[in-house]
């Protein structure tokens, strides 16, 4: 990609339905200071493949920073306060990623947007994230802000039932999806990352999701 073009996605968005959209390259300007973060937040909450309730480790590595993080076990999906790994708190969302989750939900039209909770999911090569629906939060009103870092990813996109058609939605590093109103309960997820080294990031995907829980 020249840079000409580079410059101009930065500043376009695609949208993905009424409500859904990516802001391409919107968080750039701040990727030093989220992946600063993310270390300071894993060496206090490492990153682990929970197990579903169906007993499957998951691909994606996970961990969480906020008032709430998000947990599976054999009991159930849920959120709660503390890691169940350690049973210290989740640290506090920094203000880095309150700023960043702002302004991207301002952008996409959802104004004055406070999330509470962070999932920070971490993808090697080759890792899938299977078609699920967002259904564990509270707050279905808020949007989802998701910030994608590191190697490229298809992104897919659905409808309200599992079996709907999806779309393939190509995220790069830098790009963050807003997700709300009526279309937050759409089925999505993320296929096998190709294998790779992103120059700043390594062999990996990162991605932040933001979620308004209570
Ligand atoms: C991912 N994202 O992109 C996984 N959920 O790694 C999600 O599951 C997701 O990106 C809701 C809204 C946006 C997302
Ligand atoms: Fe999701």
């Amino acid at each position: 990609m020249n840079d000409l073009f580079a410059a101009q996605q930065r500043e376009t968005c695609t949208q993905l339905a009424a409500q859904a959209c990516v802001l391409h390259g919107f968080a750039l300007p701040v990727v030093g200071a989220l992946l600063a973060d993310i270390r300071t937040i894993q060496a206090s909450a490492p990153f682990r493949h929970l197990v579903t309730p169906g007993g499957h480790v998951m691909q994606v590595a996970m961990t969480n920073c906020g008032t709430y993080g998000w947990c599976s076990d054999r009991r159930g999906y849920r959120y709660d306060r503390v890691d169940p790994q350690t049973g210290n708190p989740w640290l506090p969302l920094p203000p880095t990623f309150l700023q960043l989750a702002a302004d991207a939900a301002r952008e996409a039209g959802f104004e004055d947007y406070v999330p509470d909770a962070c999932l920070i999911n971490r993808y090697a090569p080759g890792t899938r994230l299977s078609l699920h629906q967002d259904r564990d939060e509270h707050d279905r009103s808020s949007p989802i802000v998701s910030v994608s870092l590191g190697l490229p990813a298809t992104f897919l996109f659905g409808g309200f039932e599992r079996g709907d058609k999806t779309v393939r939605v190509p995220l790069q590093h830098g790009d963050v999806v807003v997700w709300g109103g009526g279309d937050r309960m759409r089925f999505h997820g993320v296929l096998p990352v190709k294998p790779g080294r992103h120059d700043v990031v390594g062999e990996q995907r990162l991605n932040l999701t933001f979620r308004k829980v209570r």
